[in-house]
């Protein structure tokens, strides 16, 4: 009855989503958290070292989930990938430096049980700095050939403007649409 009931709401365009919002401290994830809301709130509940979201794109219902990127807060991350359909990878395109960090991170994220099924959309954020690196360039920093029987996609973007935001989230949706 249950599942029949929820069937009958996920026809109706009810159905929820859940993303996760990762990366290193300071790519700009609670900056790209809040642009994606922009007027489309819900409810806020900000907790320790984590924002929540609800948003709702297209009459599709997606919790979001910032996670806080510093070392010891990476540790917890695991804590919420159960149920999560979408894995949103925010990488600073300016942080060359730290980019062999971000590939041993999205290993571990890659290899997480709880992920095994979910898409990942990586972020290029910050392509409006000049010296930015391109999206060509960190797929091949963070080696996402090799992940051939996954679902992700790389798209740059520029959370401080939206650009590029908006087709990253259509990549999300045409994955639901499948
Ligand atoms: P985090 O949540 O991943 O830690 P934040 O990152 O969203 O707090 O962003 C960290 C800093 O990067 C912020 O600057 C923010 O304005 C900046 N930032 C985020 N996205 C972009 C972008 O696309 N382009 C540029 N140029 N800057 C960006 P401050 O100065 O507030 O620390």
């Amino acid at each position: 009855m249950g599942l029949i009931f929820s069937k009958i709401w996920a026809l109706f365009g009810n159905e929820e989503h859940k993303i996760v919002i990762v990366g290193l401290d300071n790519a700009g994830k609670t900056t790209i958290l809040y642009q994606l809301i922009m007027n489309e709130v819900v409810q806020t509940s900000p907790t320790i070292g984590s924002n929540v979201e609800e948003v709702t794109y297209k009459n599709i219902h997606f919790v979001m989930w910032d996670l806080g990127g510093q070392q010891s807060l990476r540790q917890t991350w695991t804590t919420y990938f159960i149920n999560v359909e979408f894995v949103i990878l925010v990488v600073d395109s300016t942080d060359s430096e730290r980019l062999t960090l971000v590939r041993a991170e999205l290993d571990n994220l890659m290899n997480c049980d709880d992920l095994q099924s979910a898409s990942f959309l990586i972020l290029a954020n910050k392509q409006d700095v000049k010296a930015s690196l391109s999206p060509a360039l960190i797929s091949r920093e963070l080696n996402l050939d090799k992940y051939k029987s996954r679902h992700w996609q790389i798209q740059p973007c520029c959370a401080l403007t939206g650009e590029g935001l908006t087709q990253g989230l259509e990549w999300i949706v045409s994955r639901i649409k499948r």
